[in-house]
Parts: structure tokens; C-alpha cells; sequence
């Protein structure tokens, strides 16, 4: 099996966490392609052009990063890092909020670029800063909920805060936000999150 990637994606940090969790590396080569190259082979699999994108060993393609991770988990691994979202709704939506998040802080970014070409649109910088902070503070309110094993659900939300220090370390999230500090810290010292320290 192959999963195409960058170092760079937080969505992809996602799918090699759980790689790495379940011990899967031998199984599944990871092949960095970056998006903008248009590699051939990476968009007959994907048409959406987006990382991370996993071929299965009989051609097949599995995305997006949320398939990816429920795939890996529950066809190779043994399934215990989604089956605690089946049993909560709320812990669910926390992970998709995470997800949201990792939108978010993406769409941030990409204004940011526009900045050099004089692009930058102010509603839309406005916007992703304040759904940003205000998303944060839910993570803190709503934190407690996360299950004491790890779920996909943390894997979703060190790889949201990983970014947002990544892109936009400007933002301090840590003085405001001491419980999200804490469960980051030590989820990011697990050899398979040390191993996907986004780079790129
Ligand atoms: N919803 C998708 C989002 C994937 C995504 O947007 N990946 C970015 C990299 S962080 C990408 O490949 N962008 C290239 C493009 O949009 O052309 C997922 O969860 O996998």
C-alpha cells in the first residue's frame, strides 16, 4: 500500500500517526508527493489533488484523511483508536471540530499568501482569526471529554495544534489555554507524533 503525502499537511499527519501507532510502516509505503507537482499517478488516484491520499495494495483509493485513519484502523489495526467516537456523539463532534479547525487554520494560511501579492482579503482574515479563537476556546471547555486511551480523536487535535504552531506561531494559544497545553505536550512526546513533527 502506498499513502501519498507531505510533511507539511496536517491531514496526512493525521493517517501517519495512525500508521505509526499501529506499528504499520512496514505495510504501507509513504510516498511524499507534493500537490502542486500534478504527479500523474497521485491524481489518477485522487482527482481532487489533495494529500493525503492512500492506494490500497489492489489499486484502490481511500480519502479523505478521516477515511484514511477509520481504514488503517479498522481494516489493519484493531480498531481501538475509532471505536470510542461509535460510543459518543459528543466526542464525534469533537473531532470534527478538530477537523474544522485544521480547515480553518489552512484557509488562515492561504490568506496569509495572498498577503505578498496584495491579495489578502480583511473579511476573510477577520473570519478565520475569530472562528480560530473562538474554537479554541471550546477545545478548553469541552477537553475533558477526550477518553483516557488514545483515540483518533487526540490524533485530530495535536495535529490541529501542531499546525496552528507550524503556520502561525504568532498566535499564543498556550497562555490562554492551559488544558489544551497540557494534553498536547504529552501526546507530542509519543515516539509516533516525535516521528510526524510537521516540516517542510
Ligand atoms: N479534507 C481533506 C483535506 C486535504 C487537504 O486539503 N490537503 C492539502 C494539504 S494540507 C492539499 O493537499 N492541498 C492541495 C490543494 O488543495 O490543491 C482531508 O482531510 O484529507
Amino acid at each position: 500500500m502506498k499513502l501519498y503525502l507531505t510533511h507539511s499537511s496536517p491531514y496526512a499527519r493525521t493517517a501517519r500517526i495512525v500508521l505509526r501507532e499501529h506499528g504499520l510502516l512496514p505495510r504501507v509505503q509513504e510516498k511524499e508527493s507534493h500537490p502542486f507537482t500534478n504527479d500523474s499517478a497521485f491524481l489518477t488516484a485522487n482527482p481532487l489533488g489533495k494529500v493525503p491520499c492512500l492506494v490500497t495494495d489492489d489499486g484502490q483509493a481511500v480519502m479523505d484523511s478521516e477515511v484514511i485513519c477509520a481504514y488503517l484502523d479498522r481494516e489493519l489495526g484493531n480498531g481501538g483508536l475509532t471505536a470510542p467516537l461509535h460510543q459518543s456523539w459528543q466526542l464525534q463532534t469533537l473531532y470534527s471540530v478538530c477537523s474544522g479547525l485544521i480547515d480553518t487554520l489552512v484557509l488562515l494560511r492561504i490568506e496569509k499568501s495572498r498577503e505578498h501579492d496584495g491579495l489578502r482579503s480583511e473579511f476573510w482574515w477577520q473570519r478565520y482569526q475569530d472562528a480560530t479563537r473562538r474554537t479554541l476556546d471550546y477545545l478548553e471547555q469541552h477537553i475533558d471529554i477526550l477518553p483516557g486511551e488514545l483515540s483518533i480523536a487526540q490524533i485530530n487535535l495535536a495535529a490541529a495544534l501542531g499546525y496552528l504552531d507550524f503556520r502561525h506561531p504568532e498566535i499564543d494559544w498556550r497562555s490562554s489555554h492551559g488544558k489544551l497545553a497540557e494534553v498536547t505536550e504529552r501526546l507530542e512526546q509519543r515516539p509516533a507524533f516525535r516521528d510526524t513533527v510537521l516540516r517542510d
